[in-house]
């Protein structure tokens, strides 16, 4: 059927967005991101720049995107502002630089933060879809992130149809947005697999300025095997949580795991499939990886909640010829709602990420090497981490060739606090520091999760520390071994009084 929309090329599609317009583009990791509209506004965003004239637009998206998006608008020096989370090298670098505006921020806020008007007009909504209607109906592809608030709030619409993403994607995602306060009420899901919205974006047809035709796949990378480290971390994992099972912690039916990004989590969930101990358990989660669809192909995962597919090309194939089936077992929901803090207190989520560092108290930062520089950013680990049944971060102990010790006294940034944060695993074992006080925290923190190259040193830092303080924290001294490093180099072999 003929729709009575605009058919534009991705060039006359991107001739239509201006210079300091606010672009809201769907993607939750590279699945589903718009490909072909983005590519064009850089080539764009070079001809006006080699002109003489300004381009530069802000980037909203759901979580990070592909090349064709930050990639290309990067390189092309096109992004004036981005929120909420990337992961691409040049951006990462152009925001370090300051030359980007990046604002970090929990992923499950985006959308109420558009609404409540926190951060101005979104001029246009670019979503890629699998089907349209003549009606304004959208079938969303491998993602939805936060194109459901996008295409209501935005001014205009772009769509990439994209034809590489089956239509039979049809009845997989689950569409649903809360209202604002004071009129909001519960968001009504007390089961995983419940599906409380409609499975179609409706949007008004008169704000659908054109439709760019596309033939893209998704630019997921494959996934690294997992390294001796990441596997035993996942071992330990899934041994922790057996353990909590026999302990009567977790119920015998088990409790929705979320997991991260990343190797780390994916070596986690295949750790968790393999161990015969663990019973068939269920996700809410935000991204389903690799090892996942295995896993629920196996029926040891026996239904997945998640915002995004984000498969590798392979996996992805597998999951296309293998719609039906995936489409009895997996949902995908608004970050909003995938991400929700309400619900995850609830269904008493376990939740799992990863660590860039962990201090002696059990604060977690997950997103600054050394204080200062953005890795990618907070994402959905706050969502989770602070409402979670119980809440675990992962990391290896030492990172860089071991001049790199992943326990420090103080965090050098702070994104989960010891509040939140219930229980540590790196390759050498597990601290659990529920109910456990600062320095009793800070011992087995140092015992069971720092590398052995790092164990005196650490307890040497703690014999620095004035007994009598509820925290076992030197304010003078916190910070030095990241100091060393970016004096020497190296974290190893400190010399305390040289820093007192
Ligand atoms: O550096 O890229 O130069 O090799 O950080 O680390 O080990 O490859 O692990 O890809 O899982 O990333 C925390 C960044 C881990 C990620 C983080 C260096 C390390 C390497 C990457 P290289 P790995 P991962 C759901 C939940 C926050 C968001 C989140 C993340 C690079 O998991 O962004 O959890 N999390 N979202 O060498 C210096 C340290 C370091 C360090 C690691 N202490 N000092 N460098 N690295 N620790 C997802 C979403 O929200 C969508």
């Amino acid at each position: 059927m003929k729709l009575p929309f605009p058919v534009l090329s991705a060039q006359e599609a991107a001739a239509l967005i201006n210079d300091g317009d606010i672009v809201g583009f769907s993607g939750f990791t590279p699945a589903g991101a718009a490909k072909a509209i983005p590519s064009a506004l850089a080539t764009r965003a070079k001809e006006a720049h080699d002109a003489g004239q300004n381009f530069k637009i802000g980037v909203v998206s759901g979580a990070s995107t592909g090349d064709s998006l930050d990639g290309r608008l990067a390189e092309a020096d096109a992004i004036s502002f981005r929120t909420p989370y990337q992961s691409n090298r040049l951006l990462r670098k152009q925001i370090n630089e300051g030359q980007v505006k990046f604002v970090d921020m929990h992923l499950s806020m985006l959308p109420q933060m558009l609404r409540y008007g926190f951060l101005g007009k979104l001029n246009w909504a670019v979503v890629e879809a699998c089907e349209v209607t003549a009606g304004g109906g959208i079938v969303l592809s491998t993602s939805v992130g936060a194109s459901n608030t996008f295409l209501r709030l935005a001014d205009k619409i772009l769509i990439e149809l994209n034809s590489a993403h089956p239509s039979t994607l049809l009845g997989m995602h689950d569409i649903f947005e809360p209202q604002d306060p004071p009129l909001r009420s519960d968001i009504p899901i007390n089961r995983v697999y419940d599906r409380i919205g409609s499975p179609i974006c409706v949007v008004d047809p008169s704000k659908i300025a054109g439709i760019v035709y596309t033939n893209l796949e998704d630019e997921g990378s494959p996934f690294e095997e997992g390294s001796p480290s990441t596997n035993r971390i996942g071992e330990l994992a899934a041994e922790f949580l057996v353990n909590e099972m026999k302990a009567g912690r977790i119920p015998p039916q088990f409790l929705p795991i979320q997991s991260g990004v990343g190797n780390i989590s994916n070596a986690v969930l295949a750790s968790l499939g393999k161990n015969k101990e663990v019973p068939p358990f269920e996700m809410y989660t935000e991204v389903l990886q690799d090892s996942v669809l295995s896993l629920l192909e196996e029926g040891q995962c026996t239904f997945a909640s998640t915002c995004a597919l984000s498969l590798s090309p392979e996996k992805m194939r597998h999951f296309k010829s293998n719609i039906d089936l995936f489409r009895r077992h997996i949902v995908m929901r608004p970050q909003e709602i995938s991400n929700h803090p309400e619900i995850v207190r609830r269904l008493g989520i376990v939740s799992m990420n990863t660590a860039i560092e962990v201090d002696l108290g059990g604060n977690v930062n997950s997103t600054h090497v050394m204080g200062k520089t953005l890795m990618n950013g907070i994402g959905g680990s706050g969502d989770f981490t602070r409402n979670a049944y119980l809440s675990i971060f992962l990391c290896p102990s030492e990172v860089k060739g071991g001049k790199i010790s992943s326990i420090v006294p103080l965090a050098s940034h702070m994104d989960h606090s010891e509040h939140s944060v219930q229980v540590i695993i790196t390759e050498q074992g597990i601290a659990d520091l529920r109910g456990k006080d600062p320095r009793e925290r800070a011992q087995l923190i140092i015992d069971n999760c720092a590398h052995p190259d790092y164990r005196e040193q650490l307890h040497g830092y703690l014999h620095q520390v004035k007994a009598g303080q509820h925290e076992p924290i030197s304010l003078s001294l916190g910070l030095a071994m990241h100091r060393q490093f970016i004096r020497h180099g190296d974290m190893r072999n400190i010399n305390w009084q040289e820093f007192g």
